[in-house]
C-alpha cells in the first residue's frame, strides 16, 4: 500500500444502485464512480438497442460491476461524508458467479472480492440440505483458491434429519471442516466466532437457512441494524436480505452476509479442470485410459468411476461432477 496516500483508501462494505459506502479510519464515506469506472458498469435493464450499450460492447467488458464488495478502493473525498472512487486496488482474491444479462452474454458478478474464507450455510432441517448446491459452492470455492467452512445451522431441529450425520460425513471424510450451530440455542457459535476471527469470511446460502440470524447470534448489536432493514416486507418478524452487506465483528473479522440465491453457477471454470475442483477426485485425474481427455462419464477404465465402484466417492458428489461437468 502507497503510505502517500493511505488515508484515501477504503473498503467498500456495501452498495446499492450506483452508490457505494467506503469505509475508511472508522468512517462511511457515501461514494459513486468516476466517470471512468461508471463505463465498465453494466445496467442489467440496458436497452440492447441502445448506444449506451454499443459503447458497451466495445470496452469488451466482462463484469456487471467493477466495484464489489470487499474491494479496497482509493476514493475522493467530497467532504460531507461524500466522495468518488477512482481506483480500484489489486484482489487477493474473488468469489464470483455468472450474472446473465438479458439480451446480452453472461457476465461475470463478483460477489466478494479479498475473501479469506467461504461459508456456505445450510439447515440441518427446514429447508432441507440440497447437497448439489453446497457440492457448487464448495467447487466455485476451490476455483478460487478459498478454504471453505461448511456451516450447518438449526442444529435445535437436527432430529427433523435423521439422514444428516450421514451426509456429513462424506464431507468430513473429504476434509472440508463442519460445524454445526443453532442461532436459536446459541450452540456452537462460540466455535464459529473462533473460526471467523481476523478473517473476511462470506456467508452463502438458501433463502431461510438462517445466515442473517447467525449474525444476530454472533453480534447483537449488528443484528438489530440488519432487523430494522428488511422487515415488515414478509410479516411474522421474517426478514429476507436483498443486498449483500459486510460487517466488522468486535472481536476482530469481517463477515458478508448475502442475499440467498436458488442457483448459483460456476464462473471460469473449465470442463476439463472440474475434476480438480473436486478434491477426492483430484489424485485421480490423468490415471483414466484417456488420460487427462476423459470426462469420467462413459470412458471404458476411467479411474474415477473405478473409485466411485470402489467406495472411495461418493456417488451422489459423483453425480454433482457429472451434473456439472454437463454446465460447462
Ligand atoms: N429453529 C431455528 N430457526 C432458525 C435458526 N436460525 C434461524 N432460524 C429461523 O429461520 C428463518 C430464516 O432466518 P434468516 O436469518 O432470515 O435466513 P437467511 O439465510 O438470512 O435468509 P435470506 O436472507 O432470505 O437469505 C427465521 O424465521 C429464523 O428465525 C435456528 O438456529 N433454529
Ligand atoms: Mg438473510
Ligand atoms: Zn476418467
Amino acid at each position: 500500500m502507497n503510505i502517500d496516500n493511505e488515508d484515501d483508501i477504503g473498503i467498500v462494505f456495501r452498495k446499492t444502485l450506483g452508490h457505494y459506502t467506503v469505509q475508511a479510519n472508522g468512517r462511511e464515506i457515501d461514494c459513486v464512480l468516476s466517470s471512468l469506472l461508471h463505463k465498465q458498469l453494466i445496467y442489467p435493464t440496458a436497452d440492447p438497442t441502445s448506444l449506451h450499450h454499443a459503447v458497451q460492447e466495445v470496452r469488451e467488458i466482462n463484469h456487471v460491476d467493477p466495484v464489489a464488495i470487499g474491494d479496497q478502493v482509493r476514493y475522493v473525498d467530497a467532504g460531507n461524508g461524500s466522495g468518488m472512487i477512482t481506483e480500484i486496488l489489486p484482489r487477493r482474491s474473488k468469489l464470483s458467479r455468472p450474472a446473465p444479462v438479458p439480451g446480452q452474454r453472461v457476465f461475470e458478478q463478483v460477489i466478494v472480492s479479498n475473501a479469506d474464507l467461504v461459508i456456505p450455510v445450510f439447515a440441518a432441517a427446514e429447508p432441507t440440505p440440497k447437497w448439489g448446491l453446497l457440492d457448487r459452492y464448495l467447487v466455485s470455492a476451490e476455483s478460487s483458491d478459498l478454504p471453505s467452512l461448511i456451516v450447518i445451522n438449526k442444529l435445535d431441529l437436527a432430529s427433523k434429519n435423521p439422514g444428516l450425520d450421514e451426509e456429513l460425513e462424506i464431507y468430513r471424510r473429504i476434509g472440508y471442516p463442519i460445524l454445526s450451530v443453532s442461532a436459536v440455542t446459541g450452540e456452537g457459535i462460540e466455535e464459529l466466532k473462533h473460526a471467523l476471527q481476523g478473517k473476511l469470511s462470506v456467508m452463502v446460502g438458501k433463502s431461510g437457512v438462517g445466515k442473517t440470524s447467525l449474525l444476530n447470534a454472533i453480534q447483537p448489536g449488528l443484528g438489530l441494524r440488519v432487523k430494522a432493514v428488511g422487515q415488515g416486507e414478509l410479516g411474522k418478524g421474517r426478514h429476507t436480505t436483498t443486498h449483500l452487506e459486510m460487517f466488522k465483528l468486535d472481536f476482530g473479522g469481517t463477515l458478508v452476509d448475502t442475499p440467498g440465491v436458488r442457483e448459483f453457477g460456476l464462473w471460469n471454470v473449465t470442463g476439463e479442470e472440474l475434476a480438480y475442483l473436486f478434491p477426492e477426485m483430484a489424485d485421480y485425474v490423468g490415471q483414466c485410459k484417456f488420460g487427462l481427455s476423459c470426462r469420467h462419464d462413459r470412458e471404458p477404465d476411467c479411474a474415477i468411476r473405478k473409485a466411485v465402484m470402489a467406495g472411495e466417492i461418493s456417488p451422489h458428489r459423483y453425480k454433482s461432477y457429472l451434473h456439472l461437468r454437463e454446465e460447462l
